[in-house]
């Protein structure tokens, strides 16, 4: 099966061009959220709700999110898009962003520092970060689903889904497990998603869903040299949560297949993040990472 490399897709979804967010500005969010509801009416009648002006601003929110999780790629017009990117951009604005500059490394490798960082990867300022997809490659369908996809694609607006949609039907099937693609982060801190669709396990982890898991890492590390300008990046657990790969033996994979990477590339990339979520999670990684130094 032919895969679609970043030269096969990067003119079609403008990869390289700078992301200017429209800014409605004289324009409050009720009213930003009602236009773009109003653009997406059979996906909020397929949630069962008759009137969304009948519910509080908060439920008019998340009814938003909802509505747009579900709804395929290219619903909204021009004016839709432009209102979502400006309540975005504004909820960006109230958040507190990690700079990934700011963090402190847990060790470096190379010229490259390692660092451990709990938190929600859609407020980290990193050049790069990594969302864990489906084959489908369109985000998660399901409204207010907890997954990093759906986190992701909700706070990047639907510009994400319609860019990943360009680039399945350039490549003509389903994304394949264990590799990448890259597009723009729009309305995110970071300024590029690159997503990777990690294997499914159900029983024992096998020498294949391993091959695929260490194949995501390096497949994504590989697509940060396909675009200028990508010194950090920021993973997250890739296949850890809905596709069930357990941690503690996914996390050494993860370190070995970046250190040799890193190992081969010294120069590539400045800082790499472990991103977790759960305290569980940081647990694991730092345990992880203290082996790691120890026999390395
Ligand atoms: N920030 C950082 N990490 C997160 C966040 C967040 N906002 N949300 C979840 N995680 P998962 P998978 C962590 O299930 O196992 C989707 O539905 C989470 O704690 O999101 O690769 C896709 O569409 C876990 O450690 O991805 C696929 O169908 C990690 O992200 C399927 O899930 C990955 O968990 C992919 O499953």
């Amino acid at each position: 099966m032919k895969h679609l490399s970043v030269a096969g897709y990067c003119t079609n979804i403008d990869l390289n061009a700078p992301f200017v967010p429209a800014q409605l500005s004289d324009i409050d969010d009720s009213v930003l959220i009602r236009d773009v509801l109003n653009d997406l009416t059979s996906a909020w009648r397929q949630l069962g709700i008759k009137d969304p002006s009948t519910l509080s601003h908060q439920d008019q929110r998340r009814l938003l999110d909802a509505a747009i999780t579900i709804a395929p790629p290219f619903s909204l017009n021009a004016h839709s898009k432009a209102a979502l990117d400006t309540l975005l951009q504004r909820e960006r604005a109230s958040t507190t962003e990690t700079h990934v500059g700011n963090l402190p490394p847990f060790l470096t490798l190379g010229n490259t520092k390692i660092v451990l960082w709990r938190g929600d990867i859609t407020t980290l300022n990193a050049d790069a970060i990594v969302n864990a997809a489906n084959s489908q490659l369109l985000g998660c369908f399901l409204p207010q689903h907890k997954c990093i996809d759906n986190a992701i694609h909700n706070r990047a607006g639907v510009q994400l889904r319609e860019d990943c949609d360009v680039l399945i039907k350039l490549q003509g099937h389903d994304e394949p497990t264990g590799i990448a693609k890259i597009t723009r982060a729009y309305n995110l801190p970071s300024r590029y998603v690159i997503h990777t669709v990690g294997p499914i396990v159900q029983g024992a982890v096998t020498s294949d869903s391993k091959r695929l898991l260490s194949s995501s890492y390096s497949s994504i590390l590989d697509t940060t040299q396909t675009v200028d300008n990508i010194r950090s990046l920021a993973f997250c657990s890739i296949s850890t949560g809905v596709f069930g790969y357990p941690i503690e033996q996914a996390t050494p994979l993860a370190l070995k297949t970046v250190a040799q990477w890193v190992k081969a590339n010294p120069d590539a990339l400045d800082t790499v993040v472990f991103n977790v979520f759960s305290e569980h999670d940081y647990n694991v990684y730092q345990s992880a990472l203290e082996e790691f130094i120890c026999k390395n």
